[in-house]
Formats: structure tokens, sequence, C-alpha cells
């Protein structure tokens, strides 16, 4: 376990956000911030929700094509960004070690306990091998990531989309660089579908989500000494179709007056006021293709479940790219 996060960098970062996302018209946090120990553990109940459809889809194209993932890449090594509990990544590890291929499994994230657990659990099933946990940022610290074998980098269940489009394309020519010529990309992302489907994942009927979405409030009060009233607060999530992307925000059922003691901030809500925590992007295949092929990868294979829900591709360096490493 590797931690390049430390607990007072991470509260730098976590005020420097709160200081320009909070005072910013209209304000805004980044959805890294949702993830403390109690973020994940939402995180993790939410993907088991009925109507959360992604991550039991992306499971489904998983187990399907798992064998085929194995064939194309040969990995010895998998290296997950946005870990969390690694879960539907045991799919993957499972095939490669049927294999005889499997020697190495690296996980970043930034939140330790999950990450903690998850590297754990993968070595106690998987005794043979090498599990390094990086707790980091997948935004700052992939070029931990470089080197050793035949690697399978993997980004699943959509969490790409919580980015926004530059940030994306910043992330995935990051990858690209941390790829040699034999390794392999495998990206998960989340489909442009009915408006209706989507709206429910993220408003689901248990209010996990918005627990989830408030959580956010919790991490302020604890970490930078605010007082936000969480039931002055109500989640809300809009599918925005020109962006195709979710929107989560938290708004202010009233006019009220929020103190940020450690930054020294006074801040006034009017009513129906939003905090913009997260977007969600659904994608289109020729986008998927673009993106990738922007950063110098080049798509191999592209599955979707039966449904057309959710998409993974497989994507190699590309040799004609001037980005090559
Ligand atoms: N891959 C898992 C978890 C997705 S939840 C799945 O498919 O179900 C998103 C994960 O990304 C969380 O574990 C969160 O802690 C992590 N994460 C979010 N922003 C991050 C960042 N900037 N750097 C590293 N990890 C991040
Ligand atoms: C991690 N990420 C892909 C989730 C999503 O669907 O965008 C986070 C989430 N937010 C609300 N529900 C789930």
């Amino acid at each position: 376990v590797e931690v390049h996060l430390g607990r007072d960098e991470v509260v730098q970062a976590l005020r420097d956000d709160a200081r320009a996302g909070l005072t910013a018209s209209p304000r805004w946090m980044r959805p890294k911030w949702l993830y403390d120990e109690r973020g994940s553990e939402l995180f993790d109940r939410i993907t088991r929700l009925p109507e959360y459809y992604p991550t039991r889809t992306e499971r489904a194209i998983l187990l399907e094509r798992a064998g085929e993932i194995v064939r194309l890449t040969g990995a010895d090594t998998l290296v997950e960004l946005g870990s969390g509990t690694s879960e539907k990544t045991r799919i993957l590890l499972e095939a490669l070690d049927a294999a005889g291929l499997l020697r190495r499994f690296e996980a970043l994230d930034v939140s330790e306990q999950t990450l903690r657990d998850a590297a754990f659990a993968i070595l106690a099933s998987h005794p043979g091998i090498t599990v390094r946990a990086v707790v980091g940022d997948f935004e700052r610290h992939l070029p931990l990531l470089a080197g050793h074998g035949v690697r399978l980098v993997v980004f699943l269940g959509g969490t790409i989309g919580n980015l926004l489009p530059d940030e994306r394309a910043l992330l995935l020519r990051g990858v690209r660089q941390i790829l040699g010529a034999r390794d392999a990309f495998l990206l998960g992302v989340d489909l442009v579908k009915d408006p209706a489907e989507i709206d429910a994942a993220y408003n689901d009927s248990q209010g996990l989500t918005a627990e989830f979405n408030l959580n956010l409030l919790l991490i302020l009060n604890r970490e930078l000494g605010a007082d936000f009233d969480l039931a002055g607060f109500e989640h809300r999530e809009v599918y925005d179709t020109v962006h195709e992307w979710v929107e989560l925000s938290l708004v202010s059922r009233r006019e009220q007056h929020v103190r940020v003691a450690a930054l020294d901030l006074e801040l006034d809500f009017a009513a129906g006021e939003a905090i913009y925590t997260e977007i969600s992007a659904r994608f289109r295949p020729q986008g998927i293709t673009a993106e990738l092929a922007a950063a110098g990868l080049r798509v191999v294979q592209m599955w979707t479940d039966s449904g057309g829900a959710f998409a993974l591709t497989l994507a190699v360096p590309d040799d004609l790219s001037p980005g090559s490493a």
C-alpha cells in the first residue's frame, strides 16, 4: 500500500476547491470529494439498487467477454483506476488467472480504506500475485502506474463520465502515456438512452443517491468546520439532454447562512440555490472512439449488453499517434 495523497495534502486540496467552488456562481464541488469511507460505502450500496443499472450491466458484459479480453490482451498485469471495491474487476482477475497469465494487480483510488480492504481481499483470493494499492488521484498520479509486464489498464463503472470533457481528454492522454506498445486499455462507459431510465438510476426510491450526494455536506462540516444543515438541502438530479449528462446538485430549501470555519468563509444561500456536485456523462459509440483517438488510442473492440445500455471498449496505443511513449 502506497499513500501518495497524505492527509494534509488532501485537506489542503479540499480547502482550495471549497474556497473556489463554494464562492463561485453557480457553486460547485468536484465529485471526488463524495468518496470518504461513508461515501464509498453508500456508492457500493447504490450499485446494488434495482434502479442503478450500470454496475450489473457492466458486470454482465465482463462475464460474457472476459475470455475474449484475456485472449486479445495476453496481460499479466491488471491496473485499475478509481478501483473502489474492485468487485467487477475480479471477473477479469479470475479470467487472467485461469489462463495462467496473472502476476500483478495494481489499484489506484482516492478512497483509502476502501482501497486497502479491496487490495487485501484480492490478495487473499490470489495469494500468488503481487498486489499494489496506490492511494492517489487519477488526475495527478497516473505516472506512478507506468512499467511492469504486459499491462491491461482498466477504468470501469463509467467513472470517466464524472469528469468534464477537457478533464477526460487529459486523463486519456495520461493513460496513453503510461501504456507500452503491448499494453491495452479497457474503458467502461454508460450509453445514451431513455432519460427516464437515467433519472430513475439517480433518484432511487430508497433515497441512497440523495444520501450519497448530501454526504458531501457532512464531509465539509467535518473536515472544514462548516455548519451545513443537511435538512436544509435537497438532492436534485437533472438529465441534460444537450450535454447528455446527469447533473447532481444540492439545492438550498430556504434562504440560509452557512459558515465554513476553516476558511473563514460566510456563505449566503438563496432559496433554490444549488451547489453542483457531480456530472455523469452518457456516451455514444462514435464519441468514445473519437475521444480515444484524440488521446492516441485505437479501438480494438467495443462490446455492449443486449439492451445497448453500457459499453466496454478495448483500445491500444495507436502507433501513428504523436503521443507515442
Ligand atoms: N470502479 C468501481 C468504483 C466506481 S466509484 C466501479 O466500477 O464500481 C468511483 C471510484 O473512483 C471511487 O472509488 C472513488 O473513490 C474513485 N475516485 C473518484 N475520483 C477519483 C480521483 N480523482 N482519483 C482517484 N480515484 C477517484
Ligand atoms: C462512480 N460513478 C460512475 C457513479 C455515476 O453513476 O456517475 C457515481 C454515482 N453518483 C450517483 N450515483 C452514482
